[in-house]
């Protein structure tokens, strides 16, 4: 049978918007080629060697013809600029409630960790109609992950967290790649998305052997690596308290100066990893790094955590 898709499925909203840009550019090349192939023939047709044509006063100067090849050029390339620059920040600014997916790349596979804890390799489900952001890492070199019937892609990079966020619009299994070349197995780094009724997903979240959700791993592991011994109102060590922190500015010392910086995911990780780097103006420099001592997986649960205990504030 002859099936030989050129296009993906336009599973997502942005799909049909990035086809949408692709085409219009597709066409504009088009029109260009053949435009320029047609007067190179013809005109070698016309003027070459021997042909009886004037070829007296040829014209040197001409004005409209200057307004054009300057003024729709630009035209064009200025359309191809806004409109691709609008999606651009559309796709890479995930709406706020969006659902919130961590997903970690190692050589050569994929681990996804829900944030009502199930966990899956290989595999991403996903509710349809619903904006997910996925919050994603590397445990060692840099991949990057794509899924192509989303017209998505963003690299996976380790020591810091990169995010991309989709609404899938339609029911149906699709290709998740490492776009990437990340070592020997790269190619094998593949999985599938299944986007799924919101009903059936729901379900598939709280099928049994779930166990609890990610905030409450990370709840646990706070204790385990002994950030709760500083976090919880010791008295040995003056710590800050964590509740609220996150989405917060945060006050930090340089030398004598205090300047506010976001306490995004980022700030987190770079707090349990680099606690020297930005210190937290009236505390001691007294927290110990965790860099090499904690994994991708648990530090992304330790920082559910604590975005988890920021939302109990709020709502009080
Ligand atoms: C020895 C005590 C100690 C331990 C253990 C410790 N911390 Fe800290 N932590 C501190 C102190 C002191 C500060 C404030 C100074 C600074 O910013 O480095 C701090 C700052 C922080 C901040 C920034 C807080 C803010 O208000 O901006 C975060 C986040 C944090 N710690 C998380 C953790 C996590 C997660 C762990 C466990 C993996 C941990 N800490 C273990 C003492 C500790
Ligand atoms: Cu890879």
């Amino acid at each position: 049978m002859w099936n030989f898709p050129l296009f993906p499925d336009q599973a997502s909203i942005s799909a049909r918007q990035v086809d949408a840009l692709y085409f219009f550019e597709l066409c504009m090349a088009a029109f260009f080629t053949i435009l320029i192939f047609i007067l190179i023939v013809s005109f070698a047709v016309r003027y070459r060697r021997g042909t009886q044509v004037d070829r007296s006063h040829p014209p040197v100067v001409s004005r409209w013809m200057e307004v054009i090849w300057i003024g729709v050029p630009l035209f064009l390339g200025l359309t191809m600029f806004t409109w691709g620059a609008i999606l651009y920040v559309r796709d890479y600014e995930p709406p706020p409630g969006a659902l919130e997916v961590y997903v970690v790349g190692k050589q050569w596979m994929w681990y996804v960790q829900h944030a009502e804890g199930r966990a899956e390799i290989n595999e991403l489900h996903v509710p349809l109609g619903q904006a997910i952001k996925l919050t994603m890492t590397s445990q060692d070199v840099i991949h990057s992950f794509y899924i192509p019937a989303f017209r998505v892609k963003q690299d996976v990079v380790p020591g810091r967290y990169t995010s991309l966020w989709f609404a899938p619009m339609k029911v149906g299994r699709y290709h998740l790649f490492c776009a990437e070349y990340c070592g020997t197995n790269h190619s094998g780094m593949v999985g599938w998305v299944s986007v799924m009724e919101p009903v059936e997903f729901q379900q598939w979240l709280s099928q049994a052997g779930t166990g609890p959700s990610v905030a409450e791993q990370g709840e646990r592991l706070f204790v385990q690596y002994h950030c709760a011994g500083c976090h919880q109102g010791s008295q040995i060590v003056h710590a800050p308290r964590l509740e609220g922190v996150y989405g917060r500015p945060v006050p930090i010392q340089q030398g004598n100066e205090v300047h506010f910086t976001l306490a995004d995911e980022r700030y987190l990780r770079d707090s349990v990893l680099e606690p020297k780097r930005e210190v937290v103006a009236g505390y001691q420099p007294l927290m110990p790094s965790f860099k090499d001592q904690i994994s991708e997986q648990d530090l992304l649960k330790i920082i559910a955590y604590i975005k988890s205990i920021g939302a109990k504030e709020a709502t009080r």
